[in-house]
């Protein structure tokens, strides 16, 4: 059996996107039943969290002996056994995970910022200084982004790993309205979340936070 590894609690700010999302959604889209390991800030320190993710951070996906980290290699790890997630064809796999990778290392790393400024550091004045150049390189790429797309309903012809990527990457920008500039990057996203498999993902992820806390 598969098991991922995700936060008992987070703060409100962060429910919903937590990385395991993204390795829970493609475990839906594939169809492979997995458990869930819940953990706390004690045991992210822990020697044994450790040795199964080196910066104590979720997601892990431990199956047969495989430990795996980083939430894009889980994801391509799973698609790969999944053509729901990867096409068969060879140009359209390299597609999809050339857009997988792009939300990661051109869309999140991007995004990331806006959310850490706003989320953690809203009133210190060096925030406030850095916020409009983070915005407005933001929404260039955005933009780039949104011209790819074009008007086709998903990055490639099909749904793949790269838009469940790309997806869990925009929802960071929730607390924000950039996405209101880019109504067809903003329909891309509600098209890919209305998913039946993202939907039990997210339930799935909500589940825990939804409990009385001991
Ligand atoms: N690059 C990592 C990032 C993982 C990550 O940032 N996880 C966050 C939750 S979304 C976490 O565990 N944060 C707690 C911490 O860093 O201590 C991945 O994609 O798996």
């Amino acid at each position: 059996m598969i098991t991922v590894s995700a936060f008992k609690w987070v703060p409100p700010f962060a429910q919903g996107l937590v990385r395991d999302l993204r390795v829970r959604w493609a475990l839906e889209e594939a169809g492979l039943p997995y458990q869930t390991r819940l953990i706390d800030p004690e045991v992210q320190v822990s020697k044994d969290y450790r040795a199964l993710q080196p910066f104590g951070q979720v997601p892990v996906l431990e199956e047969d002996g495989l430990v795996l980290f980083e939430s894009g290699a889980i994801v391509l790890h799973i698609a790969a056994r999944c053509e729901a997630l990867l096409p068969a064809d060879a140009a359209g796999r390299a597609r999809a995970v050339s857009w997988l990778f792009a939300a990661l290392n051109s869309i999140e790393i991007m995004i990331q910022p806006l959310a850490e400024v706003d989320l953690f550091f809203a009133k210190e004045e060096w925030a406030k200084l850095r916020r409009p150049g983070i915005v407005e390189a933001l929404n260039g790429r955005l933009g780039e982004l949104a011209a790819q797309l074009g008007d086709r309903e998903y990055l490639e012809d099909r749904f793949t790993a790269g838009d469940l990527m790309m997806v869990t990457v925009l929802r960071i920008l929730r607390h924000t309205d950039l996405l209101d500039g880019f109504p067809s990057l903003k329909a891309y996203k509600e098209r890919c979340e209305a998913r039946p498999a993202f939907q039990r993902a997210l339930a799935a992820q909500m589940a825990p936070f939804q409990q009385p806390r001991a």
